[in-house]
């Protein structure tokens, strides 16, 4: 069932762990039949469906819990040092996350783990497409706030022996409750109880991409969690919805995403790795200083803002006409060229920064267009199609105000899509209307239907390409992935 851990034994693990950790199969990927392995306490995994610890951590798909304890800990934070001995070994890879963890902040406590709860599996790479492991994870910890720096259990995701999971896809940022990793805003404190579990504090949830190397078709994957100095106090690692990418992605990004129809999305720190994704709404992302993944593939009519150094390196999936780039800089056509070979986008001020953003995929015989108030530049692609304009009409008459509004609506964007609308001014339509019928009183006396017909009606009046726009091709000839 939903948003519970259920136990399981170590039989029934070690012959279904995939069907929790990839209910759907992995693709490109083969289990090497025998090689799930769990060393540990049963009481230290358990699974679920899915989880929702409440205020948006939630997660979404099926998993297991790992931990240095119990398992199926309380829902609520109870105390402030849950957590059984097993009186078990530790684990000698987790010994080296300890050391790395403790590397200057050392104060004499011991670096060798103990009470490890290890899951281990071999893949077969059965199809080359197969380029990224990738795979969601989240870290809980009771050692959390007394203890940090001292008894810093650790987590750790292993392919071929070599740890990836990593905060900030920094090497000295492992899964640890260290004073770097609490500075460094990588825990949400849970000693209040605000989310619904045990632990005292927890991560988000991360996304963990693993470049596969072309020259192995052979992956040890190892999930691993312990205790370290002693052995109670529990930190937990649940991992979830292990899959590949076609995309060769790599890195360590926190992941964010909307929580309701209409949010402006930010990453959790200036300079933290962000792997947004979107869903319906219209949604607003503004991504870090490091290089940032735009998933869109969920849908929804998404804006990217930034300024050209939060944008340098990022990358775009599925930008599509319901999509668009809010560059916070005053930008001409003349400092931005667009190549083939998925849409590679370079904007240069000639003041020597010159900062690129990829949309990923297939961009052949599409243009750009670029429109700029002075403060703000923004990029869409050129041309809209119907169908994308027709999603925006579906959502909007899908709002559901009352039956009345909402057949003068699909009226009034019929005759706008008709007359050229394209799908970013159907969403400014949009996010007009949410906001007007989330008021219970229409301030002024406004009602709410011609509002939404002179809002129409504008944009029937005005020219699909604003004045001052231009259009810029995208050159070459290859094709992206
Ligand atoms: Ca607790
Ligand atoms: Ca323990
Ligand atoms: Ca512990
Ligand atoms: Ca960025």
């Amino acid at each position: 069932m939903a948003n519970e851990l259920h136990a399981t034994s170590i039989v029934v693990l070690e012959n279904n762990a995939l069907n929790y950790l990839a209910p759907n199969g992995i693709s490109g990927m083969q289990l090497v039949n025998g090689s799930l392995n769990f060393t540990g306490s049963s009481e230290a995994v358990s699974v679920f469906d899915s989880l929702d610890f409440g205020s948006g951590l939630t997660i979404d798909n099926p998993g297991i819990l790992l931990t240095s304890g119990d398992a199926t800990l309380p829902r609520y934070n109870g105390v402030s040092n849950y957590g059984p001995s097993h009186s078990l070994p530790g684990d000698t890879d987790l010994d080296e996350v300890v050391q790395t963890a403790f590397d200057s902040v050392n104060g004499g406590f011991s670096t060798t783990t103990n009470d490890a709860a290890v899951l281990e599996f071999t893949l077969n790479r059965t199809n080359d497409t197969a380029k990224t492991l990738a795979v969601d994870i989240m870290f809980g910890s009771e050692e959390y706030p007394n203890y940090i720096d001292s008894f810093v259990d650790a987590g750790g995701v292993f392919i071929n022996g070599v740890n990836y999971a990593f905060f900030k896809a920094d090497p000295t940022l492992p899964l640890s409750v260290t004073s770097k990793n609490v500075e460094s805003g990588s825990f949400i404190d849970n000693t209040n109880d605000t989310h619904s579990i045990e632990y005292n504090a927890i991560s988000r949830t991360l996304t963990l991409f693993i470049p596969l190397a072309d020259d192995q078709d052979t992956f040890d994957i190892k999930l691993a969690i312990a205790d370290s100095g002693d052995h109670i106090l529990d930190s937990g690692l649940f991992v979830s919805d292990i899959r590949t990418t076609t995309n060769a992605i790599d890195g360590f990004y926190t992941s964010v995403k909307p929580l309701g129809t209409s949010d402006d999305v930010v990453s959790v720190g200036d300079d933290t790795a962000t792997y947004f994704t979107s869903s319906a709404g219209l949604h607003s992302y503004t991504g870090s200083t490091q290089a940032d993944v735009f998933d869109f593939t969920g849908g929804g009519f998404n804006t990217i803002k930034g300024t050209l150094e939060q944008i340098n390196g990022d990358q775009v999936f599925n930008f599509t006409n319901s999509s668009q780039l809010a560059v916070q800089d005053n930008l001409t056509a003349d400092m931005i060229t667009a190549e083939q070979g998925s849409a590679i986008i370079t904007i240069d001020k000639g003041d020597g920064n010159a900062s690129t953003i990829t949309f990923k995929g297939d961009y052949q015989n599409q243009s750009l267009l670029l429109s700029n108030n002075g403060q703000e530049s923004v990029i869409t692609l050129y041309q809209a199609s119907g169908a994308d304009i027709g999603q925006g009409m579906e959502l909007l008459v899908g709002a559901n105000f009352n039956p009345l509004v909402d057949k003068v609506i699909e009226t009034r964007l019929q005759t706008a899509l008709d007359a050229g609308a394209s799908s970013m001014q159907i969403a400014t339509v949009l996010a007009y209307y949410e906001e007007i019928s989330q008021n219970e009183m229409f301030e002024g006396g406004l009602n709410p239907i011609f509002a939404i017909r002179d809002a129409v009606q504008t944009l029937i009046d005005n020219p699909v390409m604003p004045e001052g726009s231009a259009i810029i091709d995208i050159v070459g000839t290859s094709v992206g992935e």
